[in-house]
């Protein structure tokens, strides 16, 4: 680690002007709530906010952000009175991009989150908690509840919460896992919450240590919560607040009254293709997606599965260039700098392969056809389970037992699939069983 200073408000003045945020942090008041303070919010809502804010010169919203699960980022970002910096890289080393971002301006760790939503200033709250977020009893919604009922009790007003997890519907899925758990509280939040779907995009690595190395050789200070990415970025949101909000369509986001094409889109291409990579990834050694991607068997997998399986489930946005899109996405993968870990995506299968994968398998074989490539991701993630050192999954233990009974690629399907099909055919465990024995 250098000697140089930590970056903070007061070091500011040592950042290259053209890496500097783009509002005056000291000037701006928080009006946004956030929940899960990982490398994904800081290289994406932060940055939309902030570039929202500079256009409209607004000052009102100002991030508040929560860990959820380690005190150490929120420690780290609350060090540095909010600031980090974003590195963006394409092909070559250098970053395309080096900025520090002044939007986040307070933090908070875990359920400390609740008594933020009394404000009535803030009238945006929006999550990063992952898919295992949403289930029932999380601390998510939990906190959530809570934070809602200091709200109603305050008299703060009407909120909209906005999901940026990806998962179909995820505004409603968000709605429901609230409402379960809200209890009397339910008529308040019917009445005075909103809960809109988003599709967001950015793919975001753990941060590297070497990152804060590279920027400090760059900016001049210290940067313990910076953030390396890729320079695309995508937001779409469902155009349906309950309260003001940031103008983030002067960010370059997308305010439309349905959301759904462009989940799906997404999720089934990018992010499938990604488990697809990460599983056949892992099975052959591959630290990083960009790796796994430059072998020619898996880019051949990645695209089959792009066009023969998922492109047919797909309905397309009017006027959306659907191959342009693959086309970047293959692209995007095979990202050289952006060191995307296949383990990193790997994780949460049991949670993850049901939205993306799964329905694929699903409607094809219901349409007739053999989709071997959706077959292929989930018997690659079979294999995964099977024989991975570690894996990180909340059904990690169970997904562990119920692999150990089995003897044969069949048998291994049939413990398996339940947890992420409970209601698939037996056409499925044909398909998943035969690309099963080709890995076996
Ligand atoms: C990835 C996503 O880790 C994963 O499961 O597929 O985090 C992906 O990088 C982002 O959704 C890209 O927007």
């Amino acid at each position: 680690m250098t000697d140089r200073p930590l970056l903070g408000l007061g070091t500011l003045d040592r950042v290259p002007a053209a890496s500097r945020p783009l509002i005056d942090p000291a000037k701006t008041e928080v009006g946004v709530l956030h929940l899960g303070l990982g490398v994904f919010h800081r290289a994406h809502q932060v940055v939309y906010t902030e570039e929202a804010m500079a256009a409209t010169g607004e000052t009102r919203w100002g991030i508040c952000a929560a860990g959820m699960r380690s005190r150490a980022t929120a420690d780290a970002v609350a060090a540095q009175d909010g600031l980090f910096s974003v590195l963006a890289r394409d092909g070559g080393p250098a970053p395309v991009e080096l900025r520090v971002y002044g939007a986040l301006r307070e933090t908070r760790f875990g359920a400390e989150v609740a008594e933020r939503l009394a404000d009535p200033r803030i009238t945006v709250v929006t999550l990063t908690v992952t898919e295992k977020g949403y289930l029932p009893g999380s601390d998510a919604i939990a906190w959530l509840v809570a934070g809602l009922a200091r709200r109603a009790a305050a008299g703060a007003g009407p909120v909209t919460v906005l999901s940026c997890d990806n998962i179909p519907h995820n505004g409603r899925v968000l709605a429901d896992a609230v409402l379960a758990a809200a209890g009397h509280l339910r008529g308040w939040i019917e009445e005075n919450v909103a809960f809109p779907s988003s599709m967001v995009d950015r793919m975001v690595p753990y941060a590297r240590p070497e990152d804060p190395e590279q920027v400090a050789a760059a900016l001049g200070v210290t940067d313990r919560a910076a953030v390396a990415t890729e320079p695309f970025r995508q937001w779409v949101i469902e155009d349906r607040f309950a309260a003001g909000r940031p103008a983030w369509e002067k960010a370059g986001a997308l305010l439309v009254p349905d959301v759904a094409p462009y989940e799906l889109m997404k999720l089934r291409l990018l992010n499938g293709g990604h488990s697809l990579i990460a599983y056949l990834g892992l099975l052959h050694g591959c630290e990083t997606i960009a790796e796994a991607v430059s072998r020619d068997d898996i880019a051949a997998a990645v695209r089959a599965l792009m066009d023969e399986d998922v492109t047919p489930t797909l309905p397309v946005p009017e006027g959306f260039d659907l191959a342009a899109y693959k086309h970047t996405l293959m692209r995007r993968f095979a990202n050289p700098a952006l060191r995307h870990q296949t383990l990193k995506v790997a994780e949460d299968g049991s949670l993850k392969l049901p939205v993306r994968l799964v329905p694929v398998l699903q409607e094809r074989l219901a349409a007739g056809a053999t989709p071997a490539h959706a077959a292929l991701a989930i018997a690659a993630w079979m294999r995964w389970v099977s024989i991975a050192p570690r894996l990180d999954d909340p059904l990690a233990d169970k997904l562990r037992a119920a692999a150990a009974t089995a003897t044969d690629p069949r048998s291994l399907v049939e413990a398996l699939l339940p947890f992420i099909a409970p209601d698939a055919p037996p056409e499925a465990t044909d398909l998943i069983t035969d690309r099963l024995a080709a890995l076996w």
